[in-house]
């Protein structure tokens, strides 16, 4: 039997505009930039992956541009002409060659599941193990940086039985005003919708000892990354009657490993791009349900590509006991599938057919992709 190897890797950067400008406490988003990479084949197939982040290098050390040079330059080089059928040995392979750079491998890695699911005829799922939903809840995320605009927004997101999660960003405004925001949304939702806030690692932990009881009262059920630190974070843990949640110092299994043993957390959320690939966010999920700690599954904002990879994950994780946000293709103008995904009565479905189970609309690509440098900064 001949091997089937892999021929040719190309990657592409394509910038989408945001439905609205899209406030966290570390940038506001005008816009999402995708990090496509395609994996060509010898038996003929093509995968494709994704690697994308929030606001340029504004939320962690990887930027689309980053993540396209390190495939270029080194994990193309380092994977052409090897099986493309062992995915796992040839990322232990890159691993040696290539250090961190945890986008970029869950790009490559996306890409090859979703060729080896098409090669053998299944969703990416069942090469993860096989699913155990069909069907994810999703969180969506009110961040426009008004109060009455987000209440409108959850308003429409209920009345379409799209969502009934919400995550609020805040952090950047000072804490009283955030907590008066966080108060008047979950008043107005009532028991119609859960309310969230995420910090994204804006507050001392003074100023989380101070806030996060008052988010509790006003009826907040779960703080994500309220401090920068892990140290910060196990210190907060079990004072307040809030779920306390890991993002930002999530960064795969070792880091898992270690939160899990300081009882830094009581949930984590999950990305596969922080974490390093499916195969290494399995390994965090691992980690979590062996230390009891609760799953979510989390998103870098990213495009339906990544959306799908994590969604194929996230249905067969044990546990995922606060759903997941995996919204990122609904925060964007443009449709760049040839059949949208199915969201709808507060769910996202995860597709069936084989590989990510999804199709591009290359010429709605085409017309969005850079040729060039651009300025992200404003
Ligand atoms: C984050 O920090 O969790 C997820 C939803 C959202 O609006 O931003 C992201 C990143
Ligand atoms: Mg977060």
């Amino acid at each position: 039997m001949t091997t089937t190897t892999i021929e040719r890797i190309e990657t592409s950067l394509v910038d989408l505009p945001t439905i609205r400008p899209h406030k966290l406490s570390v940038a506001t988003m005008y816009g999402q930039t995708m990090m496509l990479v395609k994996v060509y084949c010898s038996d003929g197939v093509v995968g494709v992956g994704e690697g994308t982040t929030i606001a340029g290098m504004a939320y962690g050390p990887e930027s689309p541009e980053s993540m396209k040079l390190a495939i270029d330059a080194y994990l193309a080089p380092a994977a052409i002409g090897r099986d493309a059928t062992r995915i796992q040995e040839l990322m232990a392979h890159i691993g040696k060659l290539v250090k961190v750079n945890h986008f970029a491998k869950s790009a490559l890695e996306t890409a090859l599941l979703d060729a080896h699911g098409k090669r053998l005829g299944v969703p990416v799922s069942e090469l993860l193990g096989g699913r155990r939903r069909d069907r994810l809840p999703v969180a969506w995320t009110l961040a426009s940086g008004d109060t009455a605009r987000d209440i409108d927004e959850a308003e429409s997101m209920l009345a379409a039985r799209r969502h009934r999660i919400f995550k609020l960003k805040i952090g950047a405004k000072d804490l009283r005003t955030d907590i008066g925001h966080v108060a008047k949304i979950k008043k107005t939702m009532g028991d119609r919708a859960s309310v969230r806030v995420d910090v994204n690692m804006a507050w001392s932990e003074t100023q989380a000892s101070w806030a996060i009881p008052a988010l509790a009262d006003a009826g907040c059920e779960l703080v994500e990354q309220p401090v920068a630190s892990a140290a910060a974070m196990a210190c907060l843990m079990r004072r307040f009657p809030v779920a306390l949640m890991a993002d930002e110092i999530l960064q795969g299994p070792e880091s898992a490993f270690e939160i899990a043993k300081h009882g830094g957390a009581d949930v984590f959320a999950i990305k596969i791009e922080q974490s390093g690939g499916l195969f290494a966010a399995q390994r965090v999920a691992a980690i979590a349900d062996a230390a009891g700690i609760e799953l979510y599954g989390g998103t870098m904002l990213e495009g339906a590509v990544s959306t799908l990879a994590s969604a194929h994950l996230f249905a067969s994780f044990a546990n995922l006991q606060w759903g997941t946000e995996l919204f990122g293709p609904l925060l964007i103008t443009e449709e760049i599938l040839t059949k949208p995904l199915d969201y709808s009565d507060f769910e996202l479905t995860v597709p069936n057919g084989p590989g990510l189970g999804i199709e591009l609309d290359d010429e709605k690509i085409r017309r969005f992709t850079r040729d060039g440098l651009k300025k992200v900064i404003k």
